[in-house]
């Protein structure tokens, strides 16, 4: 991937497109193509046929999707299932069709089973049930995988998907109607200090385990996997096997944490004395979702950004930002 290189990264505006393009900027790529959702509605097939067209971008990052937490994907399945499928199919189809190099779409770890082996390998994918509360959301995410290998099978289409653990960090959603976990207890854990209350909801029991990334370490791996994965390396081996362009890729932080920890580090960061009450009335979601990264750590990247250090700079972040927009709209397509 050259500096001059056209790139698009569809969803820019969110948690992981707005790190890639800080990423790619400070690795010189200034060639890059945004859009907002007001400007391009990735949901219009052929509004994005037609922008591919004229644009004919090299490489394509897509990270465009709706996402939110427990919450939003058990309230919202039919908006999950159908606006991820169709952003996919509109994303991938005028990839094909404009030529594009490369493209790398961004699942989820919830694309595995309920009850998968820790840490999770690729290879469990599709071995099993999936997670009640957010199986439309990660139906399409599988439909997404499936959708770029096949085309890599009938057209010669170089489409990698690769799979993140739950992400977090500067530019989250903190609205508690979409937010995930981290985002959430930031906001009502600093609400609760600054109105003295003496304890504070934690939705469950507090005992399922989550696997957390910075969303600046998921940045890099993104774009190191673009630049590496299936590639030809110095002795001229396919980084990944001969197939590796079909075989998706784990990004994982390598250690897990339980609600309960979290909740306690989010504490610390806010420096709130009060209780945490856990309401087991709420989901719990599944038990434990921690991921295998051998895959790409053996390409030779590695995460940087501590749990404890990634929320202090997530708090400070939330307390720049406070009251903007993103405070009260769910992330979105
Ligand atoms: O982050 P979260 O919504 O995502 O929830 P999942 C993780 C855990 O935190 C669950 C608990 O056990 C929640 O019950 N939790 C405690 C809270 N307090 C809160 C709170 O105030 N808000 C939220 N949201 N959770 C999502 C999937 O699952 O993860 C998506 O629904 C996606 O499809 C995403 O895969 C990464 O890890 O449970």
């Amino acid at each position: 991937m050259k500096t001059s290189d056209c790139i698009f990264v569809a969803g820019h505006r969110g948690l992981v497109g707005s790190a890639i393009v800080r990423h790619l900027r400070g690795a010189g790529h200034e060639n890059l193509l945004l859009r907002s959702r007001d400007e391009l509605d990735l949901r219009d097939t052929s509004r994005v046929a037609a922008f591919f067209a004229e644009h004919r971008p090299a490489y394509v990052f897509l990270a465009a999707a709706r996402v939110g937490g427990i919450w939003a994907n058990s309230t919202y399945p039919a908006d999950f299932i159908r606006d991820n499928l169709i952003v996919q199919l509109n994303v991938v189809q005028a990839a094909h069709a404009a030529g594009v190099r490369k493209l790398l779409f961004l699942g989820s770890s919830c694309i595995y089973p309920k009850f998968a082996d820790q840490p999770i390998r690729e290879d469990a994918l599709l071995t099993g049930a999936l997670e009640p509360t957010n199986e439309p959301y990660a139906v399409a995410k599988i439909a997404g995988i499936v959708l770029c290998q096949s085309y890599n099978r009938q057209f010669g289409t170089r489409f990698m998907s690769i799979m993140p653990t739950n992400l977090y960090g500067p530019g989250d959603n903190f609205d508690p109607a979409g937010s995930h976990v981290l985002p959430a207890l930031i906001r009502r854990i600093h609400e609760a200090k600054e109105a003295d209350a003496p304890e504070v909801v934690v939705w469950g029991t507090g005992t399922p385990r989550r696997e957390f990334l910075h969303v600046d370490d998921m940045a890099e791996a993104t774009v190191h996997l673009m630049q590496v994965w299936a590639e030809a390396d110095a002795s001229g081996r396919i980084v990944g096997g001969p197939n590796a362009i079909n075989e998706i890729v784990n990004v994982g932080y390598g250690s897990d944490v339980s609600i309960r920890e979290v909740a306690e580090l989010v504490k610390d960061a806010v420096g709130y004395e009060g209780a945490l009450r856990f309401d087991a009335t709420k989901p719990d979601g599944t038990p434990r979702k921690l991921l295998d990264s051998s895959r790409l750590l053996a390409t030779g990247w590695a995460p940087r950004v501590a749990l404890r250090d990634g929320i202090a700079e997530t708090y400070a972040w939330f307390l720049e930002h406070h009251g903007e927009a993103r405070m009260g709209a769910s992330a979105a397509v």
